[in-house]
């Protein structure tokens, strides 16, 4: 079955415990729980993290090289200043799809920025916690492309 990394960054632990009214209320718990029922649905294994430090964002993406078939990524702050966890992506040839809870481009414009949509292959945001599954849906799609070409 293949397995998809699905990688969370800083102070997403505390999604559903503030700031419901940008973040939704679900908890990243109520999000893991719901990708791993999408996942089941489209065949997939979901490998689902969560860490505040961006080293340890750059060595799960550098073990999804040999260990994971797609990442989907919320790499929240680091999404807007880690040329070094673009980097790590970019090293990476198997499937990415960047997501967020919120339209990063109708926030503040120090929000606009995405390095990690530069080696991105899609980019949901706005959806809020439904981005998620949304991200798993395209993800085994081009999974099957890929397995098909
Ligand atoms: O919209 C998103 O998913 C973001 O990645 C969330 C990040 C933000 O820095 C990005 O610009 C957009 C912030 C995650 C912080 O999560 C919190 C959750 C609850 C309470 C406080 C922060």
């Amino acid at each position: 079955m293949p397995t998809v990394l699905v990688l969370n960054g800083p102070n997403l632990n505390l999604l559903g415990l503030r700031e419901p009214e940008l973040y939704g209320s679900d908890t990243l718990a109520d999000i893991e729980a719901r990708c791993h029922v999408v996942a089941a649905h489209h065949g997939i294994e979901v490998d689902f993290r969560q860490t505040n430090h961006e080293g340890e964002l750059i060595e799960a993406v550098h073990a999804a090289r040999t260990g994971a078939d797609a990442v989907v990524i919320n790499a929240a702050g680091y999404t807007h200043t880690s040329v070094a966890l673009r980097d790590a992506l970019a090293t990476l040839d198997i499937p990415v799809v960047e997501v967020h809870l919120t339209n990063i481009h109708r926030r503040e414009p120090y929000r606009h920025r995405s390095f990690v949509a530069e080696v991105a292959d899609a980019l949901i945001c706005g959806a809020g916690a439904h981005g998620y599954p949304l991200a798993l849906t395209h993800v085994s799609h081009l999974l099957a492309k890929g397995a098909a070409s």
